[in-house]
């Protein structure tokens, strides 16, 4: 069965309209899923443990006498690293390690407090203090992530949060080995096997058992994304993560093979999510069409692949390389990889992107794993105004100020005279009572 993959050219005259058509996704929120959600977590929010108790048996098929039943801790965790295989527990330790130096840098050079002060001797400074307590969310079933749970969980660490509880579904008690040994490496402190909006809400408001929680982080099906936005106020969130994105931006000097496969690894992530190839160079773009054609049916996740490409993906030629870097900006894509063999002379072009990758060799796969940065990162063109996952999620800032007797001289008179200006007089007079008599 032939391949209905598209192809654009930004020379035809009918490009804009087929390039909106490409970037054209809408997440339609349906009306049921968020009229269910309402009601899961109204009744976590009255009736506490039993209602997750209810739920995790009508939806997860897990029954238990209570959620405490249902808490995995430390002990737990590191059974379950203890019984992945050798090579298992290896890869996992060197991924973790990676990710960890990374965000320990990520801190130094953003996450600390500072503080200055004025000629007259006032104070003015900005704490940084770690999120008391976070809650991790980890989808089951075919989306259970192990690497996801490094990513989630070692920055949480590494900012100082003291107490991580990871939430993760267990149909029938089915537990992931791996998602439990890699909470044990990345230092979760506490899990519960209980999912969905029951898992969020009682993150969110807490219960007897399940302790409410500062922010929640974590990808989730409909159910869970529809949760985390509707408790957010009562606690943070991180982000609602759509489908994976990959662009490719070659300039024909990668082997075809590797940009199809690239392009494949994240179109295996979901038939909704985007695969996009930018080149210049129609010849190039024919072998990579070549090699997706070739290599698709020896791909265990075809079907996934297929419906990926077929729906959301393109081929697109530029006029130049600097043209396909003015597109990639304007799709400002989760991961953006440079198949160049000058990377450097095309990167300070690109502005929009959540990861950018560059060079042959650096195939997005290693940052999803084990490269070191973060692999929660912006979709749907987030990535213009937002930024990956990272340590200064899990920490929040305090402005500090203290005002020096000599200080409160002359701020006492700007602020009294804005303050009558606005008609308040107790703020006006709060700071004339420090001015000095006479001056
Ligand atoms: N590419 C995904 C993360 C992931 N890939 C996990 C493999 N496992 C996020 O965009
Ligand atoms: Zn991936």
């Amino acid at each position: 069965m032939s391949l209905q993959l598209r192809q654009l050219s930004t020379a035809d005259a009918d490009f804009e309209s087929a390039f909106q058509r490409v970037l054209h996704w809408s997440a339609e929120t349906d009306a049921a899923i968020e009229h269910r959600v309402a009601e899961i977590i109204e009744a976590v929010r009255s009736r506490g443990d039993a209602a997750v108790l209810e739920f995790t048996q009508r939806f997860d098929g897990l029954q238990a006498d209570s959620v405490s039943a249902l808490e995995l801790g430390r002990e737990e965790l590191k059974a379950a690293f203890d019984a992945i295989t050798p090579a298992q527990r290896e890869a996992l330790e060197f991924a973790a390690q990676r990710v960890r130096s990374y965000h320990e840098r990520q801190l130094e050079a953003s996450g600390k407090s500072w503080s200055y002060r004025d000629a007259d001797g006032t104070l003015l400074g900005q704490k940084v203090t770690p999120l008391d307590r976070v809650g991790i969310y980890v989808p089951g079933g075919k989306a259970a992530y192990p690497s996801s749970v490094l990513m989630n969980a070692i920055p949480a660490h590494v900012a100082g949060v003291p107490e991580i509880v990871m939430v993760v579904p267990t149909p029938r008690g089915e537990k992931n080995p791996l998602v439990l040994a890699a909470a044990f490496v990345a230092g979760v402190h506490r899990a519960f096997t209980v999912g969905g909006a029951q898992a969020v809400a009682a993150l969110a408001y807490g219960t007897a058992s399940i302790p409410r929680v500062d922010k929640i982080t974590g990808p989730g099906n409909a159910y869970v994304a529809s949760a985390k936005r509707r408790v957010f106020g009562q606690v943070g969130i991180d982000m609602i993560a759509g489908p994976s994105e990959i662009l490719v931006l070659a300039d024909g000097s990668t082997p075809a093979d590797w940009v199809a496969m690239d392009l494949f690894s994240q179109a295996e992530h979901d038939e909704l999510a985007q695969s996009i190839l930018l080149c210049p160079d129609a010849g190039y773009i024919a072998q990579v069409r070549e090699a997706i054609e070739r290599l698709l049916p020896g791909m265990p996740r075809a079907d996934v692949i297929r419906a990926s490409l077929e729906g959301r993906g393109a081929l697109i030629q530029t006029r130049s390389m600097d043209e396909a870097c003015e597109i990639s900006n304007r799709i400002a894509p989760e991961h953006l990889e440079v198949s160049s063999s000058e990377p450097q002379r095309w990167e300070p072009l690109l502005r929009h992107a959540g990861a950018i990758f560059l060079g042959a060799y650096t195939s997005e796969s290693l940052g999803d794993y084990c490269a070191g940065p973060n692999h929660v990162l912006p979709t749907s063109g987030t990535a213009r105004f937002s930024s990956p996952l990272g340590t200064y999620d899990f920490q929040k800032r305090s402005s500090l100020i203290e005002v020096s007797e000599q200080g409160a001289q002359q701020l006492g008179r700007i602020a009294a005279e804005l303050a009558y200006g606005e008609g308040l007089q107790a703020h006006a007079q709060a700071a004339e009572f420090r001015l000095k008599k006479g001056s």
